[in-house]
């Protein structure tokens, strides 16, 4: 078994059922160990378009890492991704963050994921489940990381995890 880090990102139609479905289409062929509270996050890169909600949980699985993009592929196509440009707002995403501490780059893959270092939409909920983490490649600790990027704008705590989870809908959110 090997434990891996997914990314998890929606910001179109229902962003938290979006969610909530695709931990449960992964917990069919992996086993969800922790998942972080849910954060509502200003969009990054190509900024016109509508808030996300983001966050990131860890597994344990056999599959390999192509065969875990490809079931998070599949994923993203049964919940309604179309392709489009890069950074376009979509139904989900699902990001292979961490695959052990493996380090390898192929066309389709890089792992770690290139850009985890600079997102905060990233950091924040990677830092609640996982702070000691160490980086594979710079060997620093995800709370470091996290410290690295200065002050967080744009990334605030929206949901806990349960409410994704057991879909509990009496919960207002927290921003
Ligand atoms: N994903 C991107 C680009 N920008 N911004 C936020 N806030 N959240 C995302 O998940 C995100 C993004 C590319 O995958
Ligand atoms: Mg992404
Ligand atoms: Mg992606």
């Amino acid at each position: 078994m090997i434990t891996a880090y997914l990314g998890l990102g929606s910001n179109l139609g229902d962003r938290k059922q979006n969610l909530a479905r695709a931990l449960e289409l992964l917990s069919r062929q992996v086993v969800v160990e922790k998942l972080s509270s849910i954060y509502q996050t200003e969009p990054v890169g190509y900024r016109d378009q509508p808030l996300f909600l983001n966050a990131v949980c860890l597994i344990s699985t056999e599959l390999s890492p192509d065969k875990l993009l490809r079931l998070a592929k599949e994923i993203e196509v049964e919940l309604g991704r179309v392709p489009s440009f890069p950074n376009a707002p979509r139904t989900i995403d699902i990001d292979i963050l961490f695959y052990g501490d493996s380090v390898f780059s192929t066309e389709e893959l890089t792992i770690p994921h290139a850009r985890l270092t600079e997102r905060a939409f990233v950091l924040v909920p990677l830092a609640e489940i996982a702070p000691d983490l160490v980086h594979p490649v710079n060997g620093k600790r995800i709370k470091e990381l996290l410290d690295d990027l200065g002050e967080v704008a744009g990334v605030c705590r929206w949901a806990e995890a349960e409410e994704v989870v057991n879909r509990r809908q009496d919960v207002s959110s927290i921003c």
